[in-house]
């Protein structure tokens, strides 16, 4: 009997085809990644680590796990190869929420301080939002983006000295410039705190050299795999050596139970494939077509926060076309357009509405688009905005 799921996936198949994908967080993944996703890993469990479950000693859970460990063992050393680092990595996440609370209690305890971006300045859920764990288990503050929408690194750093933070976490969803890792770090210094780098967003640009790398200066660093690195959905961590037992422990089994090893094996596919010259050079070219796209918005009179963009993505204000980022999401999505609401700098409306929306280039740039295609979505969007605007549709 052919299940009816297969119907869902084939029309989310046809919907994902059909339509222009802008979500800055969404990909296509390779064949490759998915058919190791939709291989026979599911069905092992694998509860602890390669070399203890190889070892027969304390945590060997399960039987038939040497496959497995080689597996394990190989996706560890591809990411390591990626970002050329002898970082420890645990690529067990579920996710990249996984990913962080593992990390964050890794080296805290439940209270301790963090200090990371404001949610509505382009934080994570999972960087202190008061309904999301972090912001219910740990004693959250927050810096934010000054009035051009940039970070503001005084405001870091003079948060950090009056608040003394545990942990200082840097990265963002929606935030379109470089940040500056160096100086986090040193301000981290300063006051005793470890410093995170969630860098889910720009992973991608991290390892194709587009974005300046954390490696060297966070003592944490998380990520989610299926953003710009393109790969199976999930997440990882990366650690000094010296935070590995610190950070495995966390994740097995502080947060999590067996790891989904068919998960782990698209994650070593995509590791692979970061690593080829084919990879950096759609990195190159998703930049290349963000700042195209963003200077084509600006030409025409949009308000893009910041004024451009430095890496995949960037924000519209839409304040002053008096439409919603919600109405204009809505609106695109019935024109096979496919991007989301965002909060803007000094943003009045609720969540629900917001005043902007958040503009990706990296799935596109998988389907082939260069800067011309996008100049054209550009001006589609443009079309389908003065629509709006004419009609006064809020
Ligand atoms: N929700 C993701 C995003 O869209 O940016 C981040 O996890």
């Amino acid at each position: 009997m052919e299940s009816k799921v297969f119907d869902f996936i084939a029309r989310e198949r046809a919907r994902q085809e059909r339509n222009i994908e802008l979500i800055a967080s969404e990909n296509f993944v390779s064949e490759n990644v998915l058919r190791a996703v939709g291989s026979v890993l599911t069905n092992k469990y694998s509860e602890g680590y390669p070399v203890e479950r190889a070892s027969g000693n304390r945590g060997r859970y399960y039987g038939g796990c040497e496959v497995i460990n080689e597996l394990e063992e190989y996706c560890c050393q591809q990411w390591k190869q990626v970002f050329s680092t002898d970082y420890h990595v645990n690529v067990q996440p579920h996710s990249g929420s996984q990913a962080n609370m593992a990390a964050f209690l890794s080296v805290l305890t439940p209270g301790d301080r963090i200090l990371s971006m404001r949610l509505d300045n382009g934080g994570h859920l999972t960087h202190g939002s008061p309904v999301n764990f972090s912001g219910k288990l740990f004693d959250m503050c927050f810096y934010g983006i000054n009035d051009e929408g940039f970070i503001d690194m005084a405001d870091v750093r003079a948060k950090a000295l009056e608040q003394r933070p545990k942990l200082i976490l840097a990265g963002a969803s929606a935030y379109s410039r470089v940040i500056d890792f160096a100086a986090f770090a040193e301000i981290a210094k300063e006051v005793g705190a470890y410093f995170m780098v969630d860098m889910a967003h720009i992973a991608g640009l991290v390892a194709a050299g587009d974005h300046p790398s954390p490696f060297g200066y966070a003592d944490l660093i998380t990520t989610t795999t299926h953003k710009t690195l393109r790969g199976a959905r999930g997440g990882l961590i990366f650690c000094r050596p010296e935070l590995a037992r610190k950070v495995d422990s966390a994740v097995f089994p502080g947060t999590q139970g067996g790891p989904l090893q068919h998960v782990i094996a698209g994650k070593a596919v995509a590791a692979e494939e970061a690593q080829t010259e084919d990879f950096r050079n759609y990195i190159h070219q998703v930049v290349k077509n963000c700042r195209a796209m963003a200077e084509e918005f600006s030409r025409m009179g949009y308000k893009v926060v910041t004024g451009g963009t430095d890496n995949h993505l960037f924000l519209l204000d839409l304040t002053d076309t008096g439409l919603t980022g919600k109405a204009v999401q809505d609106e695109l999505d019935r024109h096979g357009i496919t991007l989301n609401k965002n909060a803007v700098p000094g943003e009045t409306r609720s969540p629900q509405q917001c005043s902007g929306v958040r503009i990706g280039t990296a799935a596109m740039t998988t389907r082939g688009y260069k800067e011309a295609d996008f100049i054209a979505v550009a001006r589609k969007i443009d079309q389908v905005i003065r629509a709006m605007q004419a009609e006064n549709r809020q």
